[in-house]
């Protein structure tokens, strides 16, 4: 049997349509428009890890009041739990000082785990969570006299993970003096990932005017030749206000135009958004143009946001799973955000890496496990055709005291701010809403039966599986009967269409053996090659995808299982190839030439670089 399962559901354009969240605003990724500026505070910031015996030194000595500095020494920063503090002085340009017709706001694009953000020492926001943007209007607070033009951030982070977080953790303390110092504890997490915590995405500070597109929300649809662009769109700051809307082409021409804070756009001969591969002209991005003018009590003022669009349906049978309703197979990996040195901090060149790689791989889809990712990289999905199954922080639900009420709260509002950030992507085709959740246990049907839906619950089956590896080590000739066994109880079960979610062996680079042992190349290499002959029968009947576990080995919690991380990526951490890439190489470009719609590709059309660069 599948060892455990990850939950998913599909994103079926539609069901998004309207779905009504708690939520206070929007979330739109900050663009710079006519009307709009912004100023990214990445580089250094002024840091302090508080070693105090309760960890609230900083608190009780108020250090947000004055520059950091001032509080103390800054330290370089051990393996830490607790709270970190964050500063950084900034000076604004005059006009968004002086200028009461502009609203300044504080974007915060991730901090973990649970984070204080006072600015020129007033308490101004929290958030509980990482991986996830949040943002508030400092407007009042920066736009208070001539000279307000200097200001200074400070943010309290703290890493600790608890019952009621998500991903959830434990701290446990070492009462035993004969062998751990007074007061030791030490924080449990039930996942498999270094718990990096602090800022990992860019803080930045952008303007709009005080009247503002708060909002957009698109989804698509296909009606014979035309494609069809539903838009929604909340204003806030005036009551008083027009919407033009305009929708442009990839050459800048204007295709349809609409007013107003909802309606339909029509596209007739539309070019619809394709995955990679499907297709020899994938990802067609359209420009949605939406622009305010609005009266305020400062007279009238205009605000412009440009959102991509891309014109594509999703849709699920008992056996496929449909994009733009031709059968699609995710033949792709799962990820982690990690690399040497920069952990869990976003990077550019290393996000142009992946995707090179991912294109010579010839792989089609990720799943953002087991967190949601920068909205960069979700950005260059839309453009390169990737499809995305967009996974919460819902991951380490192990234990019965992880299902409690308010978890579950925390959870259902998690879930609401990765859609509310990420539903106008067109290449996320599904949300996760947990892997691998202990959901045999009671308490876990009443919880995700709420967190995600109604019984059976989900659209699409995402199973994970590790025969051989896990179970029966070493015994490659199992895998067969095991995998089978697998696909018809699940199937039987449920008619659903499933997804191998996760599979995978962990190697060494560089170690080799004949006949395969454990941890060399060769024995990941002939663990996939016995998961794909499986694959090969039931992925032309209802299996639907298959997702490598991992693409690049990635770093976690020390213990004996590990072994400077897990080492199950088909790359390195440096993304170097293992032999098993090759193996995933070939056999992905083969079934997307099974698959394409309508062209054939040959490989060399698709990647002119080499990856390796
Ligand atoms: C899976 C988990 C994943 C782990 C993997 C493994 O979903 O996070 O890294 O096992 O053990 O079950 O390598």
């Amino acid at each position: 049997m599948a060892r455990r399962t990850a939950v998913a559901w599909a994103a079926l354009g539609p069901l998004l349509w309207g779905c009504a969240l708690a939520l206070q605003g929007g979330m739109l990724y900050p663009r710079e428009t006519p009307s709009r500026e912004r100023k990214e505070l990445d580089g250094l910031w002024c840091f302090r890890a508080d070693f105090s015996h309760n960890r609230r030194r900083g608190f009780e000595e108020q250090w947000y009041r004055r520059p950091l500095r001032e509080s103390g020494p800054t330290l370089d920063m051990p393996d830490f739990v607790g709270w970190v503090w964050y500063e950084r002085e900034v000076i604004l340009p005059e006009r968004w000082t002086q200028d009461l017709s502009t609203r300044v706001v504080l974007r915060i694009g991730s901090a973990h785990a649970y984070a204080i953000v006072w600015v020129n020492g007033v308490d101004t926001l929290e958030h509980e969570g990482g991986y996830l943007p949040f943002e508030a209007d400092i407007s009042n607070l920066v736009q208070v006299g001539p000279l307000s033009s200097q200001l200074r951030i400070t943010i309290a982070i703290n890493n600790t993970l608890t019952p009621t977080t998500l991903p959830p953790g434990t701290i446990q303390y070492k009462n035993d003096t004969s062998n751990y110092p007074k007061g030791y504890f030490v924080q449990n997490i039930y996942f498999d990932f270094f718990n990096y915590a602090g800022l990992q995405r860019s803080v930045l500070l952008y303007t709009t005017p005080t009247a503002y597109i708060d909002d957009i929300t698109v989804t698509t649809g296909v009606e014979h030749d035309s494609g069809l662009v539903n838009y929604q769109i909340s204003v806030k700051g005036s009551n008083l206000f027009e919407l033009e809307v305009r929708l442009l082409d990839a050459e800048n021409k204007l295709v349809a135009n609409g007013t107003g804070t909802q309606g339909q756009l029509k596209v007739p001969g539309a070019r619809l958004w394709w995955p990679y591969l499907m297709h020899k002209r994938p990802a067609y991005l359209y420009s949605l143009e939406v622009r305010l003018t609005a009266q305020t009590s400062l007279g009238p003022v205009s605000d412009f946001y440009t959102l991509p669009v891309g014109i594509r349906t999703v849709n699920v049978t008992k056996s496929q799973f449909l994009i733009n309703g031709k059968p699609f197979y995710f033949h792709g990996v799962n990820k982690h955000e990690d690399a040497d040195i920069r952990g869990k901090g976003f990077d550019w060149p290393l996000l142009v890496k992946d995707f090179n790689l991912l294109r010579w791989l010839g792989a089609n889809a990720f799943r953002t496990s087991h967190y949601p990712y920068a909205e960069e990289v979700l950005q260059m999905c839309d453009r390169y055709g990737i499809v995305v199954i967009d996974e919460c922080p819902g991951v380490g639900l192990a234990l019965p005291q992880f299902f409690n009420n308010v978890s579950l709260q925390n959870h259902m509002r998690v879930m609401e701010e990765v859609v509310r950030r990420d539903k106008n992507h067109p290449a996320i085709v599904m949300w996760s809403v947990a892997n691998e959740p202990a959901s045999h246990l009671e308490s876990a049907g009443y919880y995700l039966k709420s967190a995600s839906r109604p019984a059976p619950y989900v659209d699409v089956m995402c199973v994970n599986s590790y025969y051989s590896w896990y179970n029966d080590f070493g015994h490659l000739e199992l895998i067969q009967r095991q995998l089978t066994t697998q696909f018809e109880s699940w199937y039987k079960t449920y008619q659903k269409p499933i997804i191998q979610s996760e599979y995978g062996a962990e190697a060494i680079v560089g170690f080799h053996q004949d006949p395969p042992l454990m941890f060399t190349e060769e024995y990941q290499k002939s663990l996939l090659e016995q998961y794909h002959v499986v694959l090969d029968q039931k992925r032309r009947k209802y299996v639907v995808g298959e997702l490598i576990w991992n693409f690049a080995d990635f770093m976690t919690e020390q213990s004996p299982l590990r072994v400077l991380g897990n080492k199950k990526g088909v790359f390195t951490r440096q993304r170097q190839p293992k032999s098993a890439a090759f193996l995933l190489r070939e056999r992905y470009w083969k079934i997307a030439n099974e698959t394409r719609y309508p062209y054939s590709i040959a490989k060399s059309q698709c990647l002119e670089n080499s990856p390796f660069i």
